[in-house]
């Protein structure tokens, strides 16, 4: 049997970890076996090149170098975890996917729609995944969120930054560019309002099922 491909989408704060966990749990106790994957990352190679994207002393990138090393690390992720877990028969659910390409580096920071989905086209071959939830919530709500998560890792300096660093006119931005996606894709982008409670939120995800 083939297995499902699940991804999670939102802006920073949205809610993806708490629901990945709540989706892993419902899909366990029906007794699929369930693959927790995100992005950038997720396979040795591609953990390498989130390094590279998300840390404060990363790199200073051109737009479509950093286009090309999430495609590159998207590539070795869908080739050697997610495609081999789905030919298994499992539920691979994944934090963040090509979506968060062309919402942040698109629509965020105003590279090319068109060369992100040719290079799409050409690292990826039309692989989509089956679902995708879009938690949605105003940006003021996501920043005060993340900030208030991130400060709660005592002891703990948070390096992974970067991207929560830009300002509000670019999560703004954001916040409408995953929305665009979703408007245009509305078979596959479900959009969930999450400034509801997780367990109403995990109950809305679960009724597109
Ligand atoms: N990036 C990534 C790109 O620019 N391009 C790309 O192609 C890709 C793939 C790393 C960065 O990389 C960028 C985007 C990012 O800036 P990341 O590791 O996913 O991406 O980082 P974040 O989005 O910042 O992930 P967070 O862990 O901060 O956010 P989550 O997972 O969405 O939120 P979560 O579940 O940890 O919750 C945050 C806080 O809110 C509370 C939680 O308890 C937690 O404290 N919370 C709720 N509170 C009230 N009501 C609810 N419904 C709640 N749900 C959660």
């Amino acid at each position: 049997m083939a297995g499902r491909f699940i991804t999670l989408e939102g802006g920073e704060g949205a809610g993806k970890t708490t629901q990945t966990r709540l989706l892993k749990n419902y899909f366990e106790e029906r007794g699929f076996e369930v693959v927790v994957t995100r992005e950038p990352g997720g396979v040795p190679e591609a953990e390498k090149i989130r390094n590279l994207l998300v840390q404060r002393d990363g790199g200073n990138w051109t737009p479509m170098a950093e286009c090309l090393l999430f495609f590159a690390a998207r590539q070795m992720h869908v080739e050697t975890l997610i495609k081999p877990a789905m030919a298994a028969g499992k539920i691979v659910i994944c934090d963040r996917f090509t979506d968060s390409t062309v919402a942040y580096q698109g629509y965020g920071h105003g590279f090319d729609l068109d060369v992100i989905r040719q290079v799409e086209v050409l690292t990826l071959n039309g692989f989509k995944p089956d679902i995708t939830f879009l938690l949605d919530l105003s940006v003021k709500d996501g920043i005060g969120r993340s900030l208030k998560h991130n400060s709660g890792a005592v002891g703990a300096e948070n390096t992974e930054d970067r991207f929560e660093r830009l300002d509000l006119s670019f999560h703004e931005r954001l916040r409408d560019g995953f929305l665009t996606i979703a408007r245009e894709d509305p078979t596959r982008v479900k959009i969930i309002d999450a400034m509801q409670s997780p367990e109403t939120v995990f109950e809305t995800m679960v009724s597109y099922l």
